[in-house]
């Protein structure tokens, strides 16, 4: 796996080659990481990347020849290196499709991707147009770069890779993950069992596995329920929610309404 990142600051990724799980899975083997700055690729006294925007208003607009270069350094480096499927060209920005766990999931089991960081005020068209395949969206927020985006996304990737989370266990618990049925997590204590008054809960010390299995999965029930309804009304449309679930639900009055 190999992720090749457009961007004008190739030392924010030292957050991902340098710190954790992502960093072992590197010096594993599991994936690597090449950054092209598009500054590199400039041609005049001044390594201009950006320009004004036609048509007026405030800040600046990338220049679509050195992002188009960039991506031609990735595409062919990715190629001398063995790859066998053209990757996608991922932009992240606002305007994006939602990221998500299962998108994560696919990236996961392919040969990786070259993600585009925008700066400034965003990209000129015809870059977008000429070399971008798809665009992603942490969220409905305005981040001041795609750097951050490109970081989520290689994160919630690499830790997915086969060998790199040293519990083998630890990945398919996640919250949205399937063994949970896209429940969200619940919650996890450890030493000591009192701290400033608050006990541990019984079940998770009774030592009973059926126990403990149950009541971690009425806490991600009664969370879910009571922060992301959608994610019941999902559950229950795909037809992952048992009888003891819904029973327990309705016991509650957690059992989410139409709204
Ligand atoms: N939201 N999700 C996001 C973002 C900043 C102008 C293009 C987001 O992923 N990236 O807000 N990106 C913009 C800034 C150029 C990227």
């Amino acid at each position: 796996m190999r992720f090749d990142i457009v961007t004008l600051f190739p030392e924010i990724f030292d957050a991902v080659t340098r710190h954790g799980v992502t960093a072992r899975a590197c010096q594993r083997g599991l994936w690597q990481m090449h950054a092209w700055n598009p500054r590199e690729v400039t041609t005049d006294a001044h390594r201009t990347v950006d320009d004004r925007p036609y048509g007026g208003g405030p800040g600046m607009v990338m220049l679509a020849d050195p992002l188009i270069k960039s991506v031609q350094r990735a595409r062919a480096a990715r190629a001398e290196a063995g790859a066998l499927q053209a990757a996608p060209v991922i932009l992240l920005s606002p305007t994006g499709r939602r990221f998500e766990q299962s998108m994560a999931r696919d990236l996961a089991s392919s040969e990786g991707a070259i993600l585009i960081c925008g700066r400034y005020e965003g990209v000129d068209q015809r870059f977008i147009d000429a070399c971008v395949t798809d665009e992603w969206s942490l969220g409905d927020f305005v981040l001041s770069g795609g750097e951050i985006g490109a970081l989520a996304i290689v994160d919630a990737t690499v830790r997915l890779l086969p060998g790199a989370l040293n519990h083998g266990q630890s990945a398919v618990q996640d919250s949205f993950d399937a063994a949970l049925s896209g429940m969200l997590d619940c919650p996890h204590y450890t030493r000591p069992e009192v701290y400033e008054g608050q006990a541990v809960p019984a079940p998770l010390l009774s030592g009973h596995h059926a126990q403990i299995a149950r009541w971690r999965r009425e806490q991600s029930l009664r969370i879910t329920a009571q922060r992301r309804p959608d994610l019941i009304a999902a559950a229950r449309a795909a037809g992952t929610l048992s009888a003891q679930d819904e029973r327990f639900l309705a016991e509650r009055g957690l059992a989410p309404t139409e709204d």
